[in-house]
């Protein structure tokens, strides 16, 4: 593959040293090189196939790290990455120690905000040209969102708080997608301001026979266009941005670099707060992307399979399944059907499924309301996106004690989007809320199990899972349970050899407890491990754990894929302390230490944290 031009830009100087014309064949260079690249890194594909021309647009106007470019979510900017000094060390994407799949300020000057979360780009940006007016730097402040990014309430209460008076460039990337089709209201209303073009084509056509007449052009331009501001205020129909007082220039084919250059430096000039609106194509260049953008919205690394049986399926299979008979049950995602497993409810159940945008905090909240109305609804949301929706879930679900069911996907550490992905907080803070329900199931058994149980409980229940297969050695090996066929804890050990090691865990982390069993036994030392499925209320599970240790144990290590503060394994364990048949039993809690995790070099993610099942070994060898 020839990347001549690629491998000759380590900065956006370099990028605007290039003639005009060189710059489509850079961009097909770069479509090439993410094409091979993200196919083996994994990663966000479609989205950064969609956005090469905008970036590069974007850099070659504006002058980086001086100016501020701040990309929403910050999965799509794998070309900013490339023409910011990143391409060498591209390999290393999502890996750990390596490239952030986000923008990451500790990586690199021209990350001016970091991001993995949704619909923060807009208030990061105020912060900054807030303080650029007030220092008076003259600095631009660049923010690109997604119109799936425009669905998250954070956007519209930063648009609510702006000025027009700032050097300020918010730019609407529309590509009629979020992961899968972009949905609502704001969707529409999108939709809307683009197909009301007549005036911007006015302002082109202007621009383009007036601003190219040498000397006088410019300031002709700038006459006219002021001119025009007034007169189509008048001649056509204000839009929502308008209305907030931004300066709305578009729609322009962001696809089209000549189109987006022209177009910034027109709002460059402008002095003053300008949405951009361009429209994309999600996966452009590449047809299976094109063809599929929400399968390739972000993809697997070569060699590894997303679990076509995992637990997100599972769940979201076995409650379509179930909605035939509980005709109150409805499901809601936050803009992740397919993630969240929701697929074939949203299709056999339409008038039941809810997919209300990236908007997690409004979707605990509406939850609230199907629950207080008398359904009973279960939110299916990533663990980390949870946190969004902490006091919504406080406020307005358990505080009314409203039969909600919380499907938490993804928990657990993320192995690929690194920090602002890993699912391992809400134990901890689920905790410490009152009366919510918190069951670990194990396998697809008690995943049903779990299903059942919330749904009969009529109280709110958080069922949480990482999206993994179904470990055999799980399902087959844990059959001794605390109460049969009912959800508790699970004890798996060699009858014939009492173990002086109990290992006490819940979650896909049991995997890793299988693995330091059968490397004890190996080394002749008896092991037994119990899973813990109905993690709180904690006195219950306690109890079970307890009724499952076999006397004359000497260890309990706790293992948690979790953090250690105000996790389950430092309450379970302080709880096992205080009962007087444990004295003397020795306890360990393996868990995520006070830090936030982005993994090193050569080390997996549980090495890193200190709970894989090598640390399980060295603790019950006493090897500290
Ligand atoms: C709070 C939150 N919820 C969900 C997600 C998952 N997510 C990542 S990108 C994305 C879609 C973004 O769509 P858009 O902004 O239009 O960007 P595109 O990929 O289409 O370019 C979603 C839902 C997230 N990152 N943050």
């Amino acid at each position: 593959m020839n990347n001549k031009l690629l491998e000759s830009i380590n900065s956006p100087d370099d990028l605007r040293a290039l003639r005009e014309d060189e710059i489509p064949e850079l961009a097909a260079e770069i479509r090439s090189f993410l094409i091979a690249a993200v196919t083996r890194t994994g990663g966000h594909l479609a989205s950064n196939l969609g956005v090469v021309e905008l970036t590069l647009a974007i850099h070659r106007v504006f002058d980086s790290p001086r100016d501020h470019i701040i990309f929403d979510v910050g999965h799509q900017a794998y070309v900013h990455k490339l023409i910011t000094g990143r391409r060498g060390e591209f390999m290393t994407l999502r890996s750990p120690g390596g490239l952030s799949g986000f923008t990451k300020r500790s990586e690199s000057e021209h990350d001016p905000f970091g991001a993995g979360h949704s619909s923060t780009s807009l208030s990061a940006a105020l912060g900054f040209a807030s303080a650029d007016l007030i220092s008076g730097s003259g600095a631009y402040t660049i923010a690109v969102i997604g119109d799936g990014a425009y669905t998250g309430g954070m956007i519209h209460e930063a648009l609510n708080n702006c000025r027009k008076n700032m050097r300020l460039i918010i730019i609407l990337n529309e590509n009629e997608m979020s992961i899968s089709k972009n949905i609502g209201g704001f969707a529409k209303q999108i939709a809307r301001v683009r197909s009301n073009k007549s005036y911007y084509r006015v302002k082109d056509a202007t621009r383009n026979t007036i601003s190219h007449i040498p000397l006088v052009g410019k300031a002709a331009f700038a006459f006219a266009r002021d001119t025009k501001q007034a007169i189509k205020n008048i001649m056509y129909d204000s839009n929502y941005f308008e209305e907030l007082g931004l300066y709305y220039m578009g729609p322009v084919n962001g696809n089209d670099f000549f189109a987006v250059e022209d177009m910034l430096r027109v709002a460059k000039d402008l002095d003053r707060s300008v949405v951009i609106h361009v429209t994309t194509r999600k996966g452009k260049g590449y047809r299976p992307a094109e063809q599929n953008p929400d399968s390739f919205h972000s993809i697997q690394p070569a060699g590894a399979e997303s679990p076509a049986h995992g637990f997100s399926n599972m769940a979201g299979e076995y409650l379509a399944d179930k909605a035939y008979r509980c005709r109150d049950l409805c499901a809601i995602t936050a803009a992740m059907t397919r993630g969240t497993g929701l697929s074939s409810f949203k299709t056999k159940h339409p008038s039941r499924f809810f997919d209300v945008g990236i908007a997690e905090e409004h979707a605990a909240t509406f939850a609230a309301g199907l629950a207080a109305a008398g359904m009973r609804p279960f939110f299916a949301v990533y663990s980390s996106f949870l946190q969004r929706a902490y006091d919504n879930v406080i406020h307005d679900i358990a505080l009314q004690k409203l039969p909600v069911t919380l499907m938490i996907d993804r928990a657990g550490l993320s192995f690929g989007d690194g920090p602002t992905h890993h699912g391992i907080y809400d134990v901890a803070f689920l905790s410490q809320i009152p009366g919510v329900q918190l069951i670990a199931p194990s396998n697809k058994a008690s995943l049903h199990r779990a299903v059942d149980y919330a749904y009969a409980a009529k109280r709110t229940t958080a069922i949480r899972y990482a999206n993994c297969e179904e470990d055999q050695r799980i399902a087959l090996n844990f059959t001794r349970e605390a109460r049969p066929g009912r959800l508790g804890s699970r004890c798996d050990y060699n009858e014939d050899q009492i173990p002086e090691t109990v290992i006490v865990t819940y979650g896909r982390i049991v995997g890793e407890a299988i693995k330091a069993e059968e490397e004890l036994r190996r080394r002749g030392l008896s092991c037994g491990i119990v899973a813990v499925e109905f993690i709180k209320p904690y006195a219950l599970s306690a109890n079970d754990i307890a009724s499952l240790i076999p006397k004359n144990c000497k260890k309990i290590v706790f293992l948690e894929e979790g953090v250690r503060n105000g996790g389950a394994a430092m309450i379970l364990s302080g709880m096992l302390r205080d009962r007087k048949e444990f004295a003397g039993v020795e306890m360990t809690v393996l868990a995520i230490d006070d830090t936030f995790v982005s993994g090193e070099k050569g080390k997996t993610l549980f090495e890193s944290c200190g709970i894989s099942s090598g640390d399980v070994v060295r603790a019950a060898i006493g090897d500290k």
